[in-house]
């Protein structure tokens, strides 16, 4: 039977192009910045993102961390939405290893805080408070249903920011994913931003790594960071190799797996007791209705059993992530298993 995973899209597995590229990659020691690979990478990372400079990381994790690091000092306030990655699934690093405040705010379901909310976080200048130095956004939003932050939004974040001194961060481990969705050149959704992580290792495909990207200043000091926490890496020209198919090749094809999530919704939402939300680019959320006597881990395991692998995010909901191996023929599998697990 053909396993579907729509786990996620960090289950991803190399593709032949990346084998490949990886076979025959050129490497040397990276500390020492003799990876022709990685530099290649990172020319290209910045290129594409429209920044002076770019650093290979080992994670989106790790990336999101050693930015927050390079912009903030011991004791300074980071303001970030309270569904933020950063916030839920990176163990509070910025506060145990950076000493960094998070003063986190709503997200809107869009996925945006709203200006007049981060206006009113900004710390004023008082010996009793910390320091505001930087707002955080995440785009494409992974905890609000995938949903793409727009350009113009963004612009906004920027202009607040700057009014006050304050540094952006966007975690943008899925950002080609919301260029694809409005349709702009990924440039546009980084505009005046003071530094963006993107992931190679999701829908992009490739087995390992992120890329931040910034000024060269800033990259300079975040190659420091990377390095303290022990994310130098030597001949990482091997993964660096499929990082730069990812870039060339995988960013192009990001369409079909939103059209996959919307065939997957679409075939949900005629399923009686299922409830879908709104789907925006690769990530589909659903619950099961009150009317459902199952658990989620009920329905997870029934769908194990058919060979459809998905995460309950609690008792009653989900999220399933379309990917490039999830084709229209894992789509009908997975949604043929919902059906049978559903009508017992
Ligand atoms: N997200 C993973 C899990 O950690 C939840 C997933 O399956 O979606 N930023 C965003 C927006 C992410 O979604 C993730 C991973 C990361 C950062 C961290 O990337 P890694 O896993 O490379 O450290």
């Amino acid at each position: 039977m053909k396993v579907v995973d729509l786990r996620s899209d960090t289950v991803t597995h190399p593709t032949p192009a990346m084998w490949k590229a990886m076979a025959l990659a050129e490497v040397g020691d990276d500390v020492l910045g003799d990876d022709p690979t990685v530099q290649r990478l990172e020319a290209l990372a910045a290129e594409r993102l429209g920044t002076e400079a770019a650093l290979f990381v080992a994670s989106g994790t790790m990336g999101n961390l050693v930015a927050l690091l390079t912009h903030c000092g011991r004791g300074d306030e980071v303001i970030l939405g309270d569904k933020s990655h950063t916030i839920v699934y990176e163990q509070g690093g910025m506060a145990a290893l950076g000493g960094i405040m998070p003063h986190p705010l709503p997200n809107r379901p869009d996925g945006t805080l709203r200006l007049e909310d981060i206006a009113g976080a900004i710390r004023g200048d008082n010996i009793h408070f910390p320091r505001t130095r930087l707002i955080c956004l995440e785009n494409t939003h992974n905890n609000c249903f995938g949903v793409p932050l727009t350009a113009e939004y963004t612009a906004a974040v920027v202009a607040l920011a700057r009014r006050y001194g304050l540094k952006v961060h966007i975690d943008g481990a899925r950002i080609f994913n919301a260029a694809a969705a409005l349709e702009v050149d990924v440039r546009e959704l980084v505009r005046g931003v003071d530094s963006v992580t993107f992931c190679l290792s999701k829908g992009l495909c490739a087995p390992v790594g992120s890329v931040l990207c910034g000024s060269a200043a800033f990259i300079a000091e975040a190659r420091r960071n990377r390095k303290v926490l022990g994310g130098g890496m030597r001949q990482v020209g091997i993964l660096a190799a499929a990082g730069i198919v990812a870039l060339q090749e995988m960013t192009l094809r990001l369409d079909a797996d939103h059209a996959c999530a919307q065939c997957l919704a679409e075939g949900l939402a005629a399923i009686p007791g299922i409830e879908v939300q709104p789907v925006y680019t690769n990530m589909v959320y659903f619950r099961l209705a009150d009317s459902v006597t199952l658990t989620a881990d009920d329905v997870a395991a029934g769908l194990k059993e058919r060979g459809v692998l998905i995460l309950p995010r609690d008792a009653r909901s989900f999220r399933a992530v379309t990917h490039y191996w999830i084709d229209a023929d894992a789509v009908d599998q997975a949604l043929e298993a919902v059906r049978a697990v559903l009508t017992g």
